[in-house]
């Protein structure tokens, strides 16, 4: 069912009486003609003058606009035939029907394969197989001192022409609801609060905005008069039907570049500034070419470098952008490992994209200096020492603290063509450990998860949602080549990240989950104190990279129901808020919290999820960061 229109955050124009008939009653029959005419001789000259007015400036404007785009000048893609058959609706929202329904209980059932999985899976070129057998030596990293790469292509300006189905376009829905609501209330400030309709700053850098940048880049969200982007059956449609234009990414664009400041005595979070800030700016350089995102990066990039300022190069977790110093946090002298792992990619692409070696350079040589530390079967303990450059006695885990320095082994080893050998064998042991240590299957369905070492040694039942990026990760080194038991794993573990959805009277998962290992009538355990939802992406993640390199569309329809969930429960007036109990349908309890990964990831990774071109943004093409931002694969070191 369509969204009323005035329910969409468009702008009305008053317009003259006349012009308010729908076209085809206007035009259709003699008399209505007629009574058209009379009705036009009834208006003042003033009205008839604004009347010409705007047919004058339509005329004039698709003229201005449509030359340039016809096909034979080279123009924009036409839409296409589903755009067409919606009547141009690809800015025009569809809120899903709600047709939410408990997942039935019982035992798990396997995944329907619509083909076999191994299908998609291309096999490995001479090159890739010779990497594979250790044959190529791992050399010093040789960067291409000017800037681009240039075998790669992938520098190259794409241009997005919005959703084409009815499950894509309840998303646009919901991120131009999320969008509205961040704009109303929290314009400029990191995090939307919707309940309480004011704001959260967590850095003072507008988070949404930056993170939220390049998801509006690929949902066509982008209309407007910039000539870059420019859709001109957009413009015509919004002009027709009276609105404004919906200028999402332009209006952003304008904040980073009038209004984003990198300075003040303010104490920022190396990580999460790179994988969301540094690396938003740039994904979205990649994707629109436009270099004033470059520039910005560049700009935050050299104020992150006093970071790396320590007696051992792992970098400390907070720098201040006045001082120009960093520091550990104050609860703790120890860096986290998952922290200073996260931020190779950024950095990497940030010296390739401007020729400057420094960022690859520094961080780069904190995975080098991490590879040569002693592990557990190839897992780390969650905290470092950035002084003595030394794991701390902590604990094991692939969720909380842990999780991307896994991600980032394999993420890099793509990112740098495949050359660097030891990040491959450093991602192919830690799974072998995983497999080894931490995968266990719960009592009575058998379902399997990924638990803990606490302090190294004694093993928990326990698995955050954050370890759902797992099943991704792996499905993405299968594809590359990876031991294809990899997959099987994948697949097992994301059915379990789905039942901790499913389970849920919500449909939605709460941030930990306990696995029982005894006879007992439930799997999973939820505590009281776990039970909250924070609108999260690593199980839709993992979802589209399933359903992105396996073509198995039962990955789809789970997307479909955790959505439904988010519109049922998360969505409030003014955007959608993290839920403090996913336990009960009557007792959510709403946190009043919109963080900018619903924007940046979770809604992104629902639409590529639903999305029916899965080559433009390919795994062959593209890396994406932590943080769900597009960097293009280099073909070197
Ligand atoms: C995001 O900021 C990133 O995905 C990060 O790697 C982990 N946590 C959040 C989302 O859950």
């Amino acid at each position: 069912m369509g969204t009323p229109i005035h329910e969409r955050g468009y702008t009305s124009v008053l317009v003259p009486y006349v012009l308010q008939y729908p076209a085809n009653t206007l035009w259709g029959e003699n008399t209505q003609r007629k009574r058209l005419w009379r009705r036009w001789n009834q208006l003042s000259r003033f009205q008839r003058n604004t009347c010409l007015l705007f047919m004058a400036l339509l005329i004039t404007l698709s003229i201005l606009f449509v030359l340039p785009n016809l096909p034979s000048s080279g123009g924009l893609p036409a839409p296409s035939k589903n755009e067409a058959a919606a009547g141009l609706d690809t800015v025009q929202g569809i809120k899903p029907s709600l047709d939410y329904e408990r997942e039935p209980e019982g035992p798990p059932k396997p995944i329907t394969q619509s083909r076999p999985i191994q299908e998609n899976f291309r096999p490995l070129t001479k090159e890739e197989e010779d990497h594979h057998a250790g044959k190529n030596e791992d050399k010093s990293v040789n960067l291409p001192r000017n800037g681009f790469d240039p075998l790669n292509t992938n520098n190259k300006k794409i241009i997005f022409t919005g959703p084409t189905n009815d499950r894509q376009r309840a998303v646009v829905e919901a991120f131009s609801h999320a969008w509205k609501g961040y704009k109303t209330y929290a314009w400029g400030h990191d995090h939307l609060k919707p309940i309480s309709q004011t704001y959260n700053d967590w850095f003072h850098l507008g988070l949404t905005i930056i993170d939220s940048l390049d998801t509006m880049y690929i949902m066509g969200l982008t209309d407007g008069l910039s000539p870059n982007t420019f859709q001109f059956h957009k413009f015509l449609f919004h002009f027709l039907s009276f609105q404004m234009f919906e200028i999402e990414f332009n209006e952003a664009r304008s904040w980073v570049k009038d209004s984003l400041q990198f300075n003040g005595n303010r104490d920022i979070n190396l990580f999460e500034t790179t994988i969301r800030v540094l690396g938003g700016l740039l994904s979205t350089y990649h994707l629109s070419g436009d270099k004033m995102f470059l520039d910005k990066a560049l700009e935050l990039g050299l104020l992150l470098l006093p970071s790396f300022k320590t007696s051992s190069g792992v970098p400390y977790s907070d720098v201040n952008l006045g001082t120009k110093k960093a520091h550990p946090p104050k609860w703790n002298a120890d860096s986290t490992t998952s922290e200073v792992t996260t931020i190779q990619l950024e950095f990497r692409d940030l010296s390739r994209s401007t020729g400057d070696p420094t960022f690859e350079e520094l961080s780069f040589r904190v995975s080098k200096f991490i590879h040569k530390l002693p592990k557990t079967e190839g897992l780390v303990p969650i905290f470092i020492n950035p002084n003595t450059g030394q794991f701390r006695k902590s604990t094991i885990t692939l969720g909380a603290r842990g999780d991307s320095y896994y991600e980032y082994l394999l993420k890099q080893w793509i990112q740098t063509g495949r050359t660097i050998d030891f990040l491959r064998d450093d991602y192919n042991a830690s799974i072998s450990g995983v497999k080894n240590l931490l995968v266990r299957h719960s009592k009575p369905n058998n379902l399997l998860f990924v638990g803990e070492l606490i302090n190294g040694n004694d093993f928990k039942a326990k698995m955050d949602h954050l370890l759902c990026f797992l099943p991704g990760t792996l499905a993405l080194g299968v594809h590359y080549g990876m031991p294809k038991e990899h997959l099987r794993l994948a697949e097992d573990l994301l059915y379990t990240c789905y039942q901790t959805y499913a389970a849920q009277p919500t449909h939605l998962a709460p941030e930990i989950t306990y696995f029982n290992e005894d006879e007992s009538d439930n799997d999973m355990i939820v505590k009281p104190a776990d039970s909250h939802n924070l609108l999260r992406p690593e199980t839709v993640e993992s979802l589209w990279y399933m359903y992105h390199l396996t073509g198995n569309t039962t990955y789809q329809d789970w997307g479909w129901k955790i959505f439904q969930a988010f519109e049922k429960f998360a969505r409030v007036e003014n955007g959608y808020s993290s839920l403090g109990n996913v336990r009960s349908v009557s007792e959510i309890k709403l946190r009043d919290m919109m963080e900018s990964f619903f924007l940046g990831e979770t809604l992104k990774y629902f639409y590529l999820l639903f999305s029916d071109d899965q080559k433009t943004l390919s795994v062959d093409r593209y890396v994406l960061n932590s943080e769900a931002h597009f960097f293009p694969i280099h073909t070197s070191r």
